[in-house]
This record gives C-alpha cells, structure tokens and sequence, in this order.
C-alpha cells in the first residue's frame, strides 16, 4: 500500500520565499500582499537560512521605532536555524511537532534545500481524508508508518544542526571582544577580565549556578521580557558559570540535560555576542577533580559528549572553557563565579589569570569562611572581598556577585544569600533550585533589583519555540 500520510503529500511546493538582505518592510508587504503570515527566507542556491514569521515583524512594532527602522532587513528580524522536516516524515509525527510547539508552519527540506512548506492547515486535508478511511486501513496505515520511521533517523531539529560549527562559532565570538573591553593577556590572548566603562547604560541581567536547569534558563530569558532585550542590544546577560552538571541527588552522572543547555547558552552567544558573558566555573571542565559525592562529573560530560558528538566536538569545547573570562568589573558591581582569591589580585593578575592556576582555581572554587576564623586558602572573608575591590580601584561598598556558595545550611530557601557572614554588600546567588529562579539586574546604579522568574508559566509566549 502507498504510504499516503507523509508530508510530501500535503505540502505547499509553491512558495513565496524572501531574501535576508531584502528591506524588512518589502518583506511585508509581500506577506500582506499574499495573505499569508510568515515566508521562509532561502540564499542564492535555493537554500533555507531562516524564517521570517509575523511574530518576528512585531519586534520593530516593540523596539524603539524610529527613522532608521525603515532601513532595517530581513535578516534582522528572521529566526535563524529554524526547525525543519524532510518530504517523507509522517504527518502523524508533524501533528505532535505542531501541537507541542507554537510553530505554525513547518519548511521542508531535501538536505539544506527548500522544497515545499507545511502548514497545521495543510494537515487539515490529511484528517479529512482519515475519517474516509475504514478502521482496519487505518491500523495498516499507523502499522507501516511505524516501521518506515524506524528504519531511518530523525530528520528533523537537533540531527541537522552542525553542533561543531556553532560551537567554534561561539569560541570566535568569545575571543572577538573590543581588546578595551577585555584586555589582552601577556601573550596577546583575550584574558581573564571583562570591563565596561562608566558611561555602559544597558541592563546587566545576572544569573547565578544552573546546574543543568533548562527550564530556569528558560523562565530567566522570558522573564521581563529579557531575551528580547538582549535581541535589542538592552540588557547583557552575565551567566556566573557551572550551567552544567545537575546537582540533583541522584542525577549527579545524568549529563543529557547538561549537554542540553550548553546548546542553548552556546546558540545564546551566538546570536548576540555582545549581550552574553559566561564566566567560567569549577564545573566547566573535564577535569578529574570535579566530584560529587565520588561521582566524576567532569569525567562523565566528557564521556558523554564524546559518545553523543564525537572527538572533535570535546576537543573544541576543551578550547570553549579555555576561552573564558573569569571576572567581570562593572561600574555597579563586580562579578565571578566562586569569590575572590585570597587577597584580592590587580587587573593585570585578573587579565594573565591563565598563566597562574591557582588564582584561577581560587576565583572558581572559594568558599566563603563559614567558621569565622581564619579564612584558609580555598577560603575568603570580607577582608578578602574588601582587597579585591581595592586591587583594581572600585569604590568600598560596590556589590561583588558570586554563585557557586550553597549556604542551604544558612537558611536562604530563597536561593540568594545578601551579605553573608559579615561579608558587606556581596551576594551569592543559585538559579538552579526547582521551585524558585532568583537572578539580579543592574539598571543605572549599584542597587541592584532581586527578581525571581516565573516558573509556573506552563505555556511560554516564546521566541525560542525551537529551543
Ligand atoms: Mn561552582
């Protein structure tokens, strides 16, 4: 019997396509012209590099809309590397995509070529000519679908994405800072500091340790409408380090989801370079010294990652950690993963941090002393907190924002600790905990606002439907 139900069957395959360097309002006006609320936009060659919906239009309705909105492109505003379906996918598998995503139409694709396009409406026909069919057909049906779909790969989403070039990509951008911003180190390398200077306006939005919590970084970057700030050059998104590794009992070697949001932060920087910082943490390593409770968690995400991506892949994310800047010096506050190393350490130990281990284990791994004595060396204290600032000139009472510390001991079911332990304007901040997603933001002075994203949104309004 003839496999009726595919997407070949149903598909659009003529299609009103748009070119990215094409004037955003003539894309419009196309739209309008054909009645039709979104468009794919192809190269030269025929292939697709993005999607152009109504949604990503009403960006220039939101943003500061001005003179120079009109010379925008489509290649401003069009979703990049969106989620595609091949000719011979079952229409019963697209019905799922449809119902648990918000996308209205889907492109297909004959390896990076666009050949037609399937909208929910096109899957309409499909259910019609369903309720003609007899129940045994239909069982027949469902029965040779299932086997076909066996037999090959998912051909949609994740499996086409080149996970290797977005990852290299990611590095470029990393290492592509204003060397004003950050300084290069004795070998010309970006180094360990990123600065701004007095005048930088734009919101910085905080997020501490995430510990593998897609969800919350989810509920971060649709909170407030943040992604979309960052989209408008608004707001920087600081992540702390350590989104990897679930600190979960009993998920501590589950490494999928780690792998899972390092994709997204990854596609994050990608996007906008400019407005995404991840400070490196003590969990972003392969490192044998990483165990929790004797579980090798750095170990088991390189296992993982090898066994799921391949050699190449670990072996450009080694030079992913590597490329990361540890400190940032704001004019509102200062920021790092762990705290400050014993006695604080001056911009230029900052920038050179790569070329002395143990300032840089000390700015990742430090805890606060908790007993009040002496602080020991994988320890700080506010005397400690109060020399870094003098270090590198910023004024006594500026906020120092770290992750990393959990004082559950302490109290803090909020998951933000604010002057711990006599430590005098430092906050410490998770925002990986299950029920609460606490994370800071800067706007114009040192008084930072607290926010908390909501986690309880079951069904996002979001721009990341592919995420
Ligand atoms: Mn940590």
């Amino acid at each position: 019997m003839e496999n009726v139900f595919t997407v070949n069957e149903y598909m659009k395959k003529e299609l009103i396509t748009l070119q990215s360097d094409m004037n955003i309002f003539s894309a419009i006006d196309l739209l309008i012209q054909h009645h039709i609320s979104g468009a794919p936009v192809v190269d030269k060659k025929g292939d697709l590099i993005g999607i152009l919906s109504e949604r990503d239009c009403l960006d220039l309705m939101v943003e500061d809309y001005n003179q120079s909105s009109y010379l925008q492109k489509v290649s401003d505003f069009m979703s990049k590397d969106p989620v595609t379906i091949a000719a011979d996918e079952s229409l019963f598998t697209v019905a799922e995509m449809f119902i648990k995503n918000n996308y209205r139409r889907l492109p297909v694709l004959d390896k990076k070529k666009l050949i037609g396009q399937l909208s929910r409406y096109d899957i309409l026909f499909a259910l019609k000519k369903l309720s003609t069919l007899e129940k045994s057909s239909l069982k027949q049906i469902k029965r040779e679908i299932t086997a076909s779909q066996g037999k090959r790969k998912p051909s949609y989403g994740p499996a086409k994405f080149d996970y290797i070039k977005n990852l290299s990509k990611a590095i470029k951008n990393i290492n592509s800072w204003d060397p004003k911003h950050r300084p290069l180190d004795s070998q010309k390398k970006p180094g360990g500091l990123i600065k701004f200077p007095a005048n930088e306006n734009r919101e910085f939005i905080i997020v501490g340790d995430l510990h593998a919590n897609k969800k919350n970084l989810k509920a971060i970057l649709q909170d407030s409408k943040n992604l979309y700030k960052l989209k408008d050059n608004k707001a920087v998104l600081v992540f702390l380090g350590d989104a990897i590794h679930d600190e979960r009992l009993g998920h501590t070697l589950e490494m999928q989801s780690s792998i899972e949001i390092m994709d997204i932060i990854i596609r994050l920087i990608n996007e906008y370079p400019q407005n995404v910082i991840y400070l490196l943490g003590n969990h972003d390593t392969f490192s044998e010294r990483l165990s929790k409770s004797g579980n090798l968690q750095g170990v088991a995400y390189y296992e993982t990652l090898y066994k799921i991506r391949g050699e190449k892949y670990t072996g450009i994310m080694q030079k992913y950690f590597d490329s990361l800047p540890l400190f940032i010096k704001h004019p509102h506050f200062l920021a790092m993963h762990a705290g400050p190393a014993r006695g604080g350490l001056t911009d230029k130990e900052l920038i050179n941090i790569r070329k002395n281990e143990d300032d840089l284990l000390q700015l990742t791994w430090n805890r606060v002393n908790e007993t009040r004595s002496t602080p020991n060396q994988k320890e700080y204290g506010p005397d400690d907190l109060d020399s870094q600032r003098k270090k590198i000139k910023s004024p006594n009472n500026l906020p120092l924002i770290a992750g990393h510390n959990n004082f559950r001991k302490w109290g803090g079911a909020d998951s933000i600790w604010v002057n711990m332990l006599n430590c005098h304007d430092h906050v410490v901040l998770l925002s990986n905990q299950e029920k609460i997603c606490p994370y800071l933001s800067f706007t114009g002075s040192s008084d930072y606002e607290i926010k908390n994203a909501n986690l309880k949104i079951k069904k996002r309004k979001f721009v990341m439907d592919d995420y």
